[in-house]
């Protein structure tokens, strides 16, 4: 018998108000049913928003060190199952172990992040222009928070948002992808574990039409964190509006590896194989063009088509597995529908282009690595991303062409170059349009103390990781303490 989940709500383990559920199956093999969960709707919503205000009147007034000291347990408490939930995650969305492991290990370093910005949080000071009058600025929780997030990265992405929104003082109301229920299940155990007080953080299961939709039109949630894609994030923009809630949106990605002449060709193998084919290229920074240098393009491809030809698919919990499944039966339908574009549009198949469905494989949403060369430009597989094991290989005359192609796209997530020239990597630094530029790195590998995000039609501007997203779960306060004892006029007095 399959385990059957709940939702928490106000430090409640409850089912959906209508009862109905959902299956959540392994994708390296479609008869497992990792977990049962409750398929909820917009009563369940209304329930948790509500638990979530209340809660938010009194966990407010909870020193800032304090909160922190939760996120440290947290993170003592995510150390401790690393291995059993990073084993539950490859189970539940199929990437390889070694990539679960990663993405809770970015859970860890989140939440010790936290920790210790709870004793930071830092304002400002400034002089007033009056005598006898202190000024300063200070950040303020905001209310609610609506947390949706994807089923790629089940760990890091949740904990990007929720651990800054809770630190800073503000409660949750989290549902993640149906894709990925178990692992968002586990996360929020180990927060209650930890000691977060009801209602802090509440988890209600369930699809983005019932589920997500309620979230975002509901008059008493004021944040919303939302990571997946443009089409939905615009929705979301749209929904939320009516509200005026404040959003922070991370969207699509059409991210490209840049290949010069001069540079180190077996590092860059590494690279792109790492950034196209790791997660199976269901990543938003996954390297999804790769622009050659014409010098090298035949001798990169013929080095790129020998190892791509190589990589091992497999349930990502066996050991020399290299390459997972794709999540679910509709991604990997997407990916093939792009291998039959891809092929319509004239691009030559390189490197696979097929399900792959032989012997262990058979029962899970495999799909060969896959590469197109001679892509140009205007072709829908230069513009529009995949989310899958698909790469689409560009060739550029020289280093202004390979910026310009780079650049040519509706996205600007992360990016990369590769080249021995220091001259160029400062000036694809400073030219590439792009939320994140890795020199010498694949286009994935964030880490979780910097900013992550993207330009254009990536996100809306906000930021998360590190510093800066604590400016998305912050509101500034201006305070003014005057002890002249007299009314002072500002720009009236003085001047
Ligand atoms: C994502 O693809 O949604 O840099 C997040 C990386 C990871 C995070 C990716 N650390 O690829």
């Amino acid at each position: 018998m399959a385990q059957k989940f709940q939702n928490l709500i106000n430090g409640k383990w409850v089912d959906a108000v209508s009862g109905r559920t959902f299956e959540n199956r392994n994708p390296a093999n479609w008869e497992e049913v990792v977990g049962i969960f409750p398929k909820s709707g917009k009563e369940d919503v209304d329930a948790a928003v509500k638990a979530a205000r209340a809660a938010f009147e009194k966990w407010r007034l909870v020193p800032a060190p304090k909160r922190g000291d939760i996120m440290r347990t947290i993170g003592d408490l995510l150390v401790k199952r690393k291995e059993e939930i990073s084993r539950e995650m490859t189970r539940e969305m199929g990437k390889v172990l070694a990539e679960t492991r990663g993405d809770v290990q970015e859970g860890i370093d989140t939440a010790y992040y936290a920790a210790t910005e709870g004793r930071r949080l830092f304002g400002h000071t400034v002089p007033s222009e009056l005598p006898n009058k202190f000024a300063m600025a200070m950040r303020v929780p905001i209310g609610v928070a609506g947390i949706i997030t994807p089923w790629n990265f089940p760990m890091a992405i949740p904990t990007w948002k929720m651990f800054p929104a809770i630190l800073s003082g503000n409660t949750c109301v989290f549902k993640p992808a149906t894709d990925t229920p178990k692992t968002a299940a586990m996360l929020v155990e180990i927060m209650m574990e930890a000691g977060l007080p009801e209602g802090v953080v509440n988890i209600v299961h369930g699809g983005g039409s019932e589920v997500g939709n309620a979230i975002t039109s509901h008059p008493d949630v004021d944040l919303i964190s939302f990571t997946g894609s443009t089409g939905v994030g615009k929705q979301i923009s749209r929904d939320s509006s009516e509200t005026l809630k404040r959003v922070s949106l991370e969207l699509g990605g059409k991210n490209a590896q840049i290949v010069l002449a001069d540079a180190d060709l077996d590092l860059a193998l590494e690279a792109v194989l790492w950034g196209a084919f790791g997660t199976t290229g269901q990543r938003c920074t996954a390297t999804s063009r790769l622009i050659l240098e014409e010098k090298i393009y035949d001798k990169f491809i013929a080095m790129l088509v020998d190892r791509t030809n190589k990589l091992k698919l497999g349930d990502g919990l066996l050991p020399d597995s290299q390459v997972g499944p794709c999540v679910n039966e509709g991604q990997r339908k997407s990916v093939q529908e792009y291998v039959q574009i891809g092929k319509n549009e004239g691009a030559k198949l390189l490197a696979g282009g097929n399900f792959a469905t032989e012997g262990a494989l058979a029962k899970g949403w495999f799909h060969q690595p896959t590469i197109f060369g001679d892509v140009t430009p205007e072709m829908r597989l230069a513009k529009e991303e995949i989310f899958g094991p698909v790469l689409s290989v560009i060739r550029a005359k020289d280093f202004e062409e390979s910026i310009r192609i780079l650049n040519n796209t509706e996205y600007g997530l992360s990016s990369s170059i590769f080249t021995t020239d220091v001259n160029k990597a400062f000036t694809a630094v400073r030219d590439i349009q792009a939320g994140i530029t890795y020199i010498n790195a694949a286009t994935i590998g964030a880490e979780a103390h910097l900013p992550f995000g993207g330009v254009k039609k990536t996100g809306n501007g906000h930021r998360e990781g590190g510093w800066t997203v604590y400016d998305f779960y912050t509101e500034w306060k201006a305070v003014y303490v005057d002890y002249s004892g007299k009314l002072q006029r500002a720009q009236i007095d003085n001047y």
